[in-house]
């Protein structure tokens, strides 16, 4: 039995619900919605915002390393960008009544999931132009029909996103680009970085559509729109071509072109590895997980200073109280 047959809400209600999003209306916060989409959504949206807020790890850990001042303030802006992201996507999350702390908490105690594809490390420069060509753009193919999803703040918070992305998907290209015109070594970093990024990319879009729990109810209620063996296949068939345009090849001696279906065809994914990274056993989790605390840790003086001065803000008069108590006084 799934979310929606076990779900104890009312029929005629879920019935309006269900039609008002097969009409592509936006649902926003304080509308009636199953707890089975809410629940749903606070999923998604909360391991979306953590991938974001741990996605700034690996390619932070480059940004003392930069090779030049350009690409230092580049960079930089990058992963600026994704704790914005971070940010939307908790505040989307909110809106659904979990709360900054809740999010925060879970995320820390492993209790929440993040993207698999950032307990890679980032061993060299070209590591950073992979992301941003591979990560980023996998997470544009993703991300684009999520501007549409049902959830209204989640739609527009993904608007953004996706433009920065664009912008970070291009940077990463253009890195790879250099590297690929430059000396032989810088050509032989940019094809082993694509090594160690390729199929870690194709397993950010999930699962096997067969072997995806939440995918039915989730294109039902129009969060997804597109599954995540479709999107792996328009990533794929999008990347082999600018693979070829850099002179790199693909780690996967089973990629052949499909003239029948027009489509990219590749060997299987390594699930197995898959389903370890996602259960915490990944080859960088544990240093994540630490250096995450870790910046809280370091941040605790910053949100105390934040209350402190909201407080003091609260216990002010109003800037019009004021001025009336000014001039009557
Ligand atoms: N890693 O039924 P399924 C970014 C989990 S981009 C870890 O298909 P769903 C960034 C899934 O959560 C990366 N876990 O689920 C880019 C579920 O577990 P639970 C983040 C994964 O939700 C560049 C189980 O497997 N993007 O942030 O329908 C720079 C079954 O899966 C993964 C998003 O989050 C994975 N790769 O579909 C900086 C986009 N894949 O919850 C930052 C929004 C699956 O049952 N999210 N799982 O324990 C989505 O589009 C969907 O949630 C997914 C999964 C396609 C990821």
């Amino acid at each position: 039995m799934d979310d929606v047959a076990k779900s104890a809400d009312d029929p005629a209600r879920l019935a309006r619900f269900e039609a008002r999003v097969a009409r592509e209306d936006k649902v926003e916060p304080n509308d009636w919605m199953p707890d089975a989409y809410r629940r749903t959504l606070i999923r998604q949206i909360s391991q979306h915002g953590h991938s974001e807020i741990v996605g700034m790890l690996p390619e932070g850990n480059w940004l003392t390393r930069a090779p030049t001042l350009r690409r230092k303030a580049i960079l930089l802006a990058k992963v600026q960008d994704e704790a914005g992201h971070g940010l939307y996507l908790y505040a989307a999350a909110e809106t659904l009544g979990i709360s900054r702390e809740e999010l925060v908490e879970q995320l820390l105690t492993g209790a929440a999931k993040y993207s698999s594809i950032f307990n890679y490390p980032t061993l060299t420069w070209a590591d950073v132009g992979a992301i941003g060509w591979l990560v980023d753009g996998a997470a544009i193919m993703n991300q684009i029909p999520l501007c549409r999803c049902s959830y209204g703040p989640y739609a527009r918070a993904m608007i953004r996103i996706c433009k920065e992305e664009s912008f970070h998907q291009r940077q990463g290209f253009e890195i790879m680009l250099t590297l690929c015109r430059g000396t032989d070594e810088q050509k032989a970093m940019a094809q082993d970085a694509l090594d160690r990024w390729w199929w870690p990319s194709l397993m950010m879009f999930g699962p096997h559509d067969s072997d995806s729990p939440h995918t039915d109810n989730s294109t039902r209620w129009k969060i997804k729109r597109v599954t995540n063996d479709e999107l792996r296949q328009r990533f794929i068939d999008a990347t082999v071509p600018q693979s070829s345009y850099l002179g790199l090849t693909i780690p996967d001696p089973k990629l052949r072109f499909d003239e029948k279906t027009g489509h990219w065809r590749t060997g299987e994914i390594d699930w197995a590895e898959f389903r370890r990274v996602i259960a915490g056993d990944g080859p960088c989790n544990r240093e994540r997980l630490a250096d995450r605390q870790a910046a809280h840790d370091d941040g605790e003086w910053v949100r105390e200073a934040a209350l402190a001065y909201g407080e003091k803000r609260r216990q002010q008069p109003a800037p019009f109280e004021s001025a009336l108590h000014a001039f009557s006084g």
